[in-house]
């Protein structure tokens, strides 16, 4: 341990020779302690905080603590020494020995009742920091809010030096809904298993949980269906402006579930029907009602495919993708779609979702579809999502509100708040603007609990964050559009209503500014936060 420490004085010395601005000389005079994060600073709000008792500092001495092992919570005191290890120059050694110094991770004990299959309580005071939780899923949430106490130069990647302390005192945490989803469009534009990757990190920050791929439209079909080849290998091959698009084989789409599900998100996989088909209906004949299929799409129209409803193969090619990808999804839902099928008549639609939502049921799984499901027979147990916005009509939010009333629970999307792809402004280089400009003061001032007006509070399974991508194509795109909204968003699913408070929110968000550019993260530095200055 020492030698450890005086390897890492000389590192030091050797980068302050080199120059290196992060690090501050040796023996240089250091500036009066900034005070602890409070406890209280955190996105999303914690559920409870007392705050009291004396601060903990990481010391080149902490270790982190996982009584009685278990591989997740293992797995996740690992991924934690790994996030902190670069900028602290601790060592951090995980041991499976039990006691109350250092960072220790308990699963299960009398504390953790009540908190639910999410929750955590994480306490604070001068020998160390403890996170307890009932399941792993806790655990890493906790370990989530443990990040956002410490300065956000512990998300460096080079040696910085800091007093690397925690407030003193107790949060006890849970969320207030189950689904708090973001949904990635691979499909207008494709994005590489690492930039998905790169994209989970971000959530996973906030607390998300569901990570919703609308893997096909009609500019890109991207994943691979073993019987039906041609919709990844030509239906994949382009994306919106005519670029090489993509498609994940099944080793990727199962690589991304599993570094997802390594931080407690859910893959939600989007089949998109009977409209946004042009790319499957380009790729077979058949599914064609002409017979005839159409040449590759890459504008950004809606609403002008459709599968051909009455044709026998269109079952035939349904059954076949839903049982595949049902096969390679180890989350119990699919969603099917269902929006804006505006070349499919109602009557086609009622038809369609009658038949294709029992195939769902046959490969073990339950329907999400987007809202306009309620427009025909939502299946028991099926969920809708509800992307309208201020100017949808009262007739289609009174079906959704019905639906709601018999028993389809929702998941909120309305686009003039939680579409990631609106423009904050009129200045907004990226983005669309159909749902209306949405600042980031918009993005999070509603709540779920009453956004769909005489909806049972009950129907209410979360929230959702879509991102379309027909004007985005890097990472850094995503990351412009996300941050600061997704926050927001994710807080809106995670925090009791009581913690809602703009005023307050916003100094918390400002507080994520520093810990963006530390990761590398490109944000919209919006007018309407209080950033503290670069
Ligand atoms: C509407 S929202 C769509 C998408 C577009 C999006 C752009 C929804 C279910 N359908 O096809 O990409 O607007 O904001």
């Amino acid at each position: 341990m020492r030698r450890r420490r005086l390897l890492f004085s000389l590192l030091l010395v050797a980068a302050a020779g080199l120059g290196t601005a992060a690090v501050p000389p040796p023996g240089a005079a250091r500036a009066a302690t900034p005070a602890a994060t409070p406890l209280d600073q955190v996105v999303p709000a914690p559920a409870s905080v007392h705050e009291g008792g004396d601060a903990y500092t990481l010391g080149d001495r902490t270790r982190i603590r996982v009584p009685g092992g278990s591989g997740e919570a293992e797995r996740i005191a690992s991924s934690l020494a790994g996030l902190l290890r670069p900028a602290t120059g601790f060592d951090l050694p995980v041991t499976t020995e039990d006691g109350r110094d250092g960072i220790v991770l308990r699963l299960g004990g009398s504390g953790t009742r009540g908190l639910g299959g999410e929750g955590y309580r994480l306490t604070s005071g001068a020998r160390g920091v403890t996170i307890s939780a009932a399941r792993p899923a806790g655990l890493f949430h906790g370990v989530q809010t443990l990040r956002q106490l410490l300065p956000a130069d512990a998300e460096r990647q080079r040696a910085r030096r800091a007093p690397w302390r925690v407030a003193g005192g107790t949060i006890a945490d849970s969320p207030r809904y189950a689904y708090r989803g973001a949904m990635l469009d691979v499909s207008r534009h494709f994005f590489t298993v690492g930039q998905v990757k790169r994209y989970i990190d971000q959530l996973a920050m906030y607390k998300i949980n569901k990570l919703h791929l609308h893997l096909s439209d009609d500019q890109g079909w991207r994943i691979a269906i073993a019987s039906w080849p041609r919709l990844a290998s030509y239906g994949g091959s382009t994306q919106v402006g005519g670029g090489p698009g993509g498609s994940y084989t099944k080793d990727d789409y199962r690589e991304i579930i599993r570094y997802a599900a390594a931080r407690y998100l859910t893959v939600v996989p989007e089949i998109d029907m009977p409209g946004h088909t042009n790319a499957a209906l380009a790729s077979y004949a058949p599914l064609n009602c002409n017979g005839q299929a159409p040449p590759l799409y890459t504008g950004t129209s809606v609403g002008f495919s459709s599968l051909c409803v009455p044709k026998k193969e269109t079952y035939d090619f349904v059954d076949d993708v839903l049982r595949e990808l049902a096969a390679m999804t180890p989350g119990r839902a699919l969603h099917i779609g269902g929006d804006e099928a505006h070349s499919t008549s109602h009557d086609d639609y009622v038809t369609f979702m009658d038949k294709v939502q029992p195939l769902v049921a046959k490969y073990g799984k339950s329907v999400i579809g987007w809202h306009q499901l309620t427009g025909a027979h939502p299946a028991k147990g099926a969920v809708a999502q509800y992307w309208g916005y201020d100017k949808t009509g009262t007739a289609e939010r009174t079906q959704v509100v019905d639906a709601a009333r018999r028993g389809t629970r929702l998941i909120l999307s309305p686009a003039d708040r939680a579409y990631l792809d609106m423009k904050y402004d009129k200045n907004t280089p990226l983005g669309l603007s159909w749902a209306g400009y949405v600042g980031v003061q918009r993005s999070y001032d509603w709540d779920p609990g009453s956004y769909l007006d005489g909806a049972p509070a009950g129907s209410v399974l979360g929230v959702e964050a879509p991102l379309w991508s027909e004007t985005l194509s890097t990472s850094a795109h995503i990351e412009y559009m996300a941050f600061p909204r997704l926050p927001g968003i994710a807080e809106l699913g995670w925090s009791p209503a009581r913690t809602h408070d703009w005023d307050d929110y916003k100094v918390r968000l400002a507080a994520q500014g520093p810990r963006w550019d530390a990761l590398g993260i490109d944000y919209f530095r919006s007018p309407e936060v209080p950033w503290p200055a670069r």
